[in-house]
């Protein structure tokens, strides 16, 4: 009955939310009616609120948007009439949980209702979302009304765990950019920013007792170019590119992520990846070569990036950094990695095979099984909680670990079915470091997760009980990452769909419907500078091999629906005056080579202007890579 409830609220939202295009907030609110009027913000805005120190970043990040935009003056106070009223709840409202919230606007007032201060912040971010798109930017926007569509809503989250991963290794990014990132995701209400700290390609965070970590391990040769194509280290090369955090400088992080309601989950990518510590101490890996930290070079034969299990000295080394991130995270966990080792070392290195010997283990699979554990009992002594990546399943699941699943959904389904918790991130789903569309107008990297399949996976498969699925996140790998902007390109919008899974009930999930609140997302981005891809709009080319014997065709679509397609084998610059695709494969005319299209609406160009070869077609479809 429940459910059907709130199926009906959802569908009575949704007819709402399609009748009102002013209102674009994302994710979308549980429950959102829209009612006569507008709230008009005044030249002096009175905002009161209980006297609860925690409030106090609520209140700042919207104080700076409500007067850095509009030239107005915030005044805090504690009068019943002031017109902007943030209320904690003496008693508690079930509904709302900890992160819920009310926000009730209407032509006299505003008022914002939650149990915890993080619901005040959500209640904010909300509001935010209603007024005019230039409440982002960063300057002074003149002749402006700022005004509101009144709405009561309610609000609370589908999971607790809605993360964005950032990559620090493969690129290193500054503080100030971290809490850039972090401004970004409380926009659309995420609340865990996973730090991958460690790879083959550094190490950034300072451990107190271990200075070689970064003295080392935090600092490559410098290249510019393609990643993955550079030339690995010259001899007495200098190690100059790179960085790393400070303790202070992760506290002062963790302080403004908690502020915000963000938990720091941090990773060490143990017992591969782990060519920086290795770098840093040659005795931990088996074969005990000198490596230097690696800069994004081929490698023409495998490094040894993984730490040597038969090694006591790699517990003791993995005990001191435990203890210091231990001390300084607040987060229950600790990452830990485990994904993707290369096990050929450990079945040529004595050690190890001693190690399996003394310990009764089967294979290399049990070596690594044997490894987390160990580590396990590490954390847990420390306080802390182990999860991993999904590979720790493989030769036996540590007693209470909690598995990140990203090669698909199966490794977190057997993990859940074992009764252990699990944050989805299935990479083709979840991994905003691939093609967001057609890969000749994009920055080369690889694979292919479009906004679609981001916006309509569902973490939670359906042979699983939910209570095991913490929630889930997206995965920002940075080896072709290079600055912020583009970490910003990769994330959004991708990361707005992946934020409305997370928090909103399934329910409600309608791709139209997204799409047109994105659009509306897209100049609030702007006026924020923040970076986004319009990969949506491009074309999407689907080789298809003909059943006569007429060659190869091909399929023009686009994700968003409702654009018109221009098309042409002459190689220039189709426009509306062209042959408009109708949706049926064309074929080549005889003698064409390539093909040529663009997306229009209403006349205007919205998508990027794609060439491409029938032999890439042919290719494609040989490979088995239809769209991409
Ligand atoms: C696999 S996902 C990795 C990362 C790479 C990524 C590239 C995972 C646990 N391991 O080390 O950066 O692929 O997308």
């Amino acid at each position: 009955m429940k459910q059907i409830t709130l199926l009906f609220a959802c569908l009575l939202q949704l007819l709402t939310c399609f009748a009102q295009e002013n209102i674009s907030i994302i994710p979308l609110p549980v429950k959102l009616t829209q009612n006569e009027g507008h709230f008009i913000l005044p030249a002096n805005i009175s905002i009161s609120a209980n006297d609860n120190p925690e409030l106090k970043t609520a209140l700042a990040v919207l104080s700076d948007r409500l007067t850095i935009p509009t030239g107005f003056h915030v005044i805090l106070n504690n009068s019943g009439s002031s017109v902007i009223r943030i209320i904690l709840n003496k008693t508690a409202d079930p509904e709302l949980g900890n992160e819920g919230y009310q926000l009730s606007v209407t032509p006299k007032k505003v008022i914002i209702t939650a149990n915890q201060p993080a619901g005040v912040f959500y209640g904010v971010q909300s509001f935010l979302q209603l007024l005019p798109p230039e409440i982002e930017s960063n300057s002074l926007v003149n002749s402006k009304t700022w005004s509101a569509p009144c709405v009561s809503i309610t609000d609370y989250p589908r999971f607790g765990w809605r993360g964005l991963m950032l990559d620090v290794s493969r690129h290193f990014f500054t503080k100030e950019e971290v809490k850039k990132y972090m401004d970004q995701m409380v926009m659309y209400k995420y609340n865990v920013l996973h730090l991958h700290l460690s790879d083959d390609q550094g190490w950034r965070i300072e451990i107190k007792s271990l200075p070689q970590l970064t003295g080392v391990g935090a600092w490559r040769v410098n290249r510019t170019g393609l990643w993955g194509e550079f030339l690995p280290a010259l001899a007495n090369e200098k190690s100059s590119d790179g960085g790393f955090y400070t303790q202070d400088d992760m506290r002062e992080m963790i302080r403004y992520a908690k502020d915000r309601n963000i938990t720091i989950l941090p990773e060490i990518d143990v017992p591969a990846h782990s060519l920086a510590l290795i770098a840093s101490f040659p005795n931990l890996s088996c074969t005990q070569l000198p490596y230097s930290v690696n800069a994004g070079f081929r490698s023409p034969v495998r490094d040894d990036n993984a730490l040597c299990i038969g090694n006591d000295s790699v517990f003791m080394m993995l005990d001191k950094i435990f203890t210091e991130l231990a001390a300084l995270f607040p987060c229950e966990y600790i990452h830990v990695g485990g994904d993707e080792a290369y096990k050929g070392f450990w079945s040529d290195c004595p050690k190890c095979q001693k190690r399996m010997k003394d310990e009764n283990l089967k294979n290399v699979d049990e070596l690594q099984s044997y490894f987390v554990k160990r580590i396990e009992v590490i954390l847990k002594s420390k306080g802390k909680k182990l999860i991993g990546w999904d590979e720790i399943l493989e030769g036996g699941l540590a007693p209470e670990a909690t598995v990140m699943s990203w090669r698909g959904m199966k490794g977190g389904i057997d993990a859940a079915k074992m009764n252990h918790h699990v944050v989805m991130t299935p990479w083709d789903y979840c991994y905003l470091d691939l093609y967001q569309g057609e890969s000749s107008v994009e920055p080369l990297t690889y694979g292919m997760c479009r906004l679609t399949d981001s916006y309509n996976y569902d973490p939670v498969p359906d042979s699983v009980d939910e209570k095991y699925i913490l929630g889930g996140q997206g995965n920002l790998w940075t080896e072709r990452v290079y600055n912020i902007r583009q970490m910003e390109y990769m994330t959004w919008p991708r990361a707005l769909a992946l934020a409305e899974v997370y928090w909103s009930p399934k329910a409600s999930r309608n791709w139209d419907n997204f799409i047109a609140r994105m659009e509306m997302q897209f100049p609030r981005l702007d006026a924020g500078g923040i970076k986004y891809a319009l990969s949506a709009y491009n074309v999407i080319y689907t080789p298809v091999r003909a059943k006569d014997n007429r060659g190869l065709s091909v399929k023009i679509s686009t994700e968003i629906k409702g654009l018109d397609i221009y098309y042409t084998f002459d190689g220039t610059n189709p426009d509306p005056y062209y042959p408009k695709y109708n949706g049926e494969p064309i074929y080549f005319p005889l003698g064409a080579t390539q093909i040529t299209a663009n997306t229009f609406r209403n006349g205007k160009q919205v998508g990027k202007q794609v060439t491409i070869k029938k032999d890439e077609l042919n290719t494609r479809l040989n490979q088995g890579r239809h769209q991409y």
